[in-house]
Formats: C-alpha cells, structure tokens, sequence
C-alpha cells in the first residue's frame, strides 16, 4: 500500500539504533481553492485579488475571472492546507473591507 510499500528493510546505525532504510513519508494533501460568481463584484477586484493573492499574470487573472463569471465557480490554485487556508481568509478579508459579496472556498483535491 502507498507509495512506500515493499521494503522494511532495517539497518543498524553506529550507535546500534536500528532504523527503516526508507523510513515512510507522507505527501501533504493539496487542496483546491474556489473562488464563486456573485451578480456585485467588480470584474476589476477580482483580477486585483487573483494577481494580489494568487500571483497570476493579468492575463492568467482575467481568464480565471472570466471562466468563474461565465461557470458559476472556478480554481484559483491548488495549495497545501495552510497556504489555501491563508489565501481564502485574504480574499474574504479584502471583499468584505470593500463590500462586495464575493465568495472563496477550498475543496480537497
Ligand atoms: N459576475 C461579476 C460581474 O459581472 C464578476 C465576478 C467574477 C464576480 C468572478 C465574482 O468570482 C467572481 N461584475
């Protein structure tokens, strides 16, 4: 099972420790973050949002603001937990100091 299995070979350090030769890791899990349509926002903020936040190109930016205006919803990244954590609460944090309804989510991926 996972990416590890198959060896439990053991070896024996200088100190006679014994350890895995391969000791098993885990990936982190990445998460996606999604960013909604609403009727409000202004097209502009939300390209300001997927440069300031996402470090998109305008262009990248624009297409992904696009494809959420004309889709309903679309990603914006893909992250470790902590990192999509920390960019949804900035976008929140940044539509709701200028009062725009704008919504942000993250998804397991
Ligand atoms: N639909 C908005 C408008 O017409 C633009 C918009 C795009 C809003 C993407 C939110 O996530 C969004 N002004």
């Amino acid at each position: 099972m996972g990416s590890n299995s198959g060896n439990d070979e053991e070896r024996e350090n200088e100190r006679g420790v014994v350890t895995k030769a391969r000791p098993k890791t885990k990936k982190p899990s990445q998460y996606r973050v999604l960013l909604l349509n609403d009727d409000y926002t202004p097209m502009e903020f939300v390209v300001g949002l997927l440069m300031g936040v996402f470090k998109k190109t305008q262009e990248e930016a624009t297409k992904i603001m696009l494809d959420v205006h004309q889709n309903g919803i679309g990603v914006c990244g893909i992250y470790t937990f902590e990192v999509a954590e920390t960019k949804v609460a900035q976008v929140l944090d940044a539509a709701k100091r200028h009062d725009h309804p704008l919504k942000c989510t993250l998804e397991k991926a």
